[in-house]
């Protein structure tokens, strides 16, 4: 699958290509990813890619000319691409969104602004979509676009080792994860939960999913909203919140 990436720092996405799941995929050609610097498409001596906002305010915008000529480069190589411009106006990016896009294998433009935007005019012409990557202020676009990447590429096929993948189609969806131990057995005083040394593969499956909804429960109660649950959950749900009352009722003692 083919990635462009409109930016002015282009030597920041070293950090994602050199290494990692992502840095295999792209060695072994499951993913692509060309970068293109509106910087080497200005025609000034100063080689100026930003301007003062018309009507005033603080900070400067992207200037039109530069960043379009970067995007029909890119365009022209990629063919056809899904053009999203990474903003913090942009609508949510989540998983839903990253399955989407690794599914359809079409390619996609990446336009990550700096400063305080992009002229208008290129989303008008150019961009499909806006994304945020979530509500907290970045200096710039390209950490969103990274994001992004690392989230599409890890799940086109060959990208993982089988392991890996086959997690990805067992894991209980839609809930946060289980805690995970690992040897020794007891540290600086701490032990393993004894279910998971018992070798009862169905009552670990049990206490690993009722963490999970434990979880969930407590740090992301917005997931549970709206969310099927199965019988088993039902039943390990009412158990956590049993057990939750009585630790109140002892509380009050
Ligand atoms: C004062 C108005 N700010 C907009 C909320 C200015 C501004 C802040 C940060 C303008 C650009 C940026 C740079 N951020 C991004 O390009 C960005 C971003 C983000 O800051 N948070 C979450 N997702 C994203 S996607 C792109």
């Amino acid at each position: 699958m083919r990635f462009d990436v409109i930016t002015l720092m282009p030597s920041m996405f070293d950090a994602l290509t050199g290494e990692g799941v992502v840095g295999r995929a792209i060695g072994r050609g499951v993913a692509e990813l060309r970068l293109w610097n509106p910087r080497d498409y200005t025609t000034d001596v100063h080689r100026t890619v930003d301007d003062r906002p018309y009507g005033g305010g603080p900070g400067m915008v992207m200037k039109y000319r530069p960043l379009q000529q970067a995007v029909e480069s890119a365009l022209a190589q990629a063919g056809t691409a899904k053009v999203i411009c990474l903003s913090p106006q942009g609508t949510a990016f989540d998983q839903h969104r990253a399955r989407a896009i690794a599914e359809s294998r079409l390619p996609l433009l990446l336009i990550a602004g700096r400063y305080e935007g992009i002229d208008e005019r290129i989303i008008e012409r150019y961009v499909d979509e806006e994304w945020s990557i979530g509500d907290y202020v970045l200096s710039g676009g390209e950490l969103a676009a990274m994001v992004v990447l690392d989230a599409v590429i890890r799940l086109l096929p060959g990208a993982l080792g089988d392991a890996d993948s086959a997690r990805q189609d067992s894991f209980a969806d839609g809930l946060l994860d289980c805690p995970h131990y690992t040897r020794p057995d007891e540290i600086d005083g701490m032990p393993v939960p004894a279910v998971l040394r018992s070798g009862n593969h169905q009552a670990i499956r049990r206490w690993r999913l009722q963490q999970a909804l434990r979880r969930t429960g407590e740090r992301r109660p917005d997931l549970l909203q709206g969310r099927r649950m199965t019988a088993e959950e039902e039943t390990l749900l009412a158990e956590i919140i049993a057990a939750s009352g009585d630790a109140e009722q002892t509380q009050e003692q």
